[in-house]
């Protein structure tokens, strides 16, 4: 999958492209990161990239000329390398406040692109014009203020790499996790037996695979009534699973 940024902090992509799972996509070519910096179009001599709002008020707009000629190196560069530059299979996504809400199911549908153009926004905001011209999405991750979309784009990124096939060590489908299955984790446990005078719950050492994943789904099935009800409310338990839950003592009335 290719990935493009359009970002005047190219640098901070070091952070997905050398490390851990996403670095050793990018290292084994499962994936290409690629930054483009808006600087790097700009025409006068202080390399401009933001200018004072129209009607006045506080803080600096991203100017369109720059965005816009990064944004078609990028499709270049996307063309050059076998992706597909058609919204449908590389779309330019705008990593926004304003945008949809990111969650997993967002990230699946992403995962299946050629590749996606990333624009990073600093300061206030971007020229609108722009913004209708180019772009065919935007996507926030939360109701929280950050400074730029540079950690927004690599949030994204990181979710929709671990979700195309073969990164991911193991059989992906194997690998349980929270959201997958609409619950919360259970606790995990490791070396050794015994710390800080508490000892590990004894299920978990009794080679009892059945019982396991009972207790499992328990401590799943408790933590997300407790923290995300809003998630229990939208799980719907299997036969197995409503065993379980009631032989818990889990009420089920919603
Ligand atoms: C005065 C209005 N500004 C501050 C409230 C608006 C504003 C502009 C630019 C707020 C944040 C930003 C920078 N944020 C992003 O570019 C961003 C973001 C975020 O701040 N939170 C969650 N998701 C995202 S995606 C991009």
């Amino acid at each position: 999958m290719y990935f493009a940024v359009i970002s005047i902090f190219p640098e901070m992509f070091a952070a997905i492209s050398h490390y851990g799972i996403t670095g050793r996509a990018a290292q084994q070519g499962q994936v290409v990161i690629e930054g483009f910096n808006p600087r790097d179009y700009t025409t006068d001599n202080y390399r401009r990239v933001d200018e004072r709002p129209y009607g006045g008020g506080p803080g600096m707009v991203m100017m369109a000329e720059p965005l816009a000629q990064a944004i078609a190196a990028a499709k270049a560069s996307a063309s050059a390398r076998g992706c597909r530059t058609d919204a449908k299979y590389c779309p330019v996504v705008y990593l926004s406040p304003q945008g949809e809400k990111l969650g997993e199911a967002k990230v699946l549908q992403m995962a299946e692109f050629d590749g996606m153009i990333l624009l990073c926004g600093r300061y206030e905001g971007i020229d609108e014009r722009l913004l209708a011209q180019h772009v065919d999405f935007e996507i926030s991750i939360g109701d929280y203020v950050l400074t730029g979309g540079e950690l927004p784009a690599m949030v994204l990124m990181d979710s929709v790499i671990r979700r195309l096939p073969g990164v991911m060590g193991d059989d992906q489908s194997a690998v349980q996790d929270s959201f997958v299955d609409g619950l919360l984790d259970c606790p995990h446990y490791t070396k050794p037996t015994v710390y800080a005078d508490v000892a590990i719950p004894e299920v978990l050492l009794s080679g009892h695979h059945a019982k396991i994943a009972e207790w499992r789904f328990v401590q799943q099935a408790q933590r997300t009534i407790v923290r995300r009800p809003d998630l229990w409310q939208a799980f719907t338990p299997s036969k197995q699973q409503l065993k379980w839950l009631q032989k818990a003592g889990v009420a089920l009335e919603k």
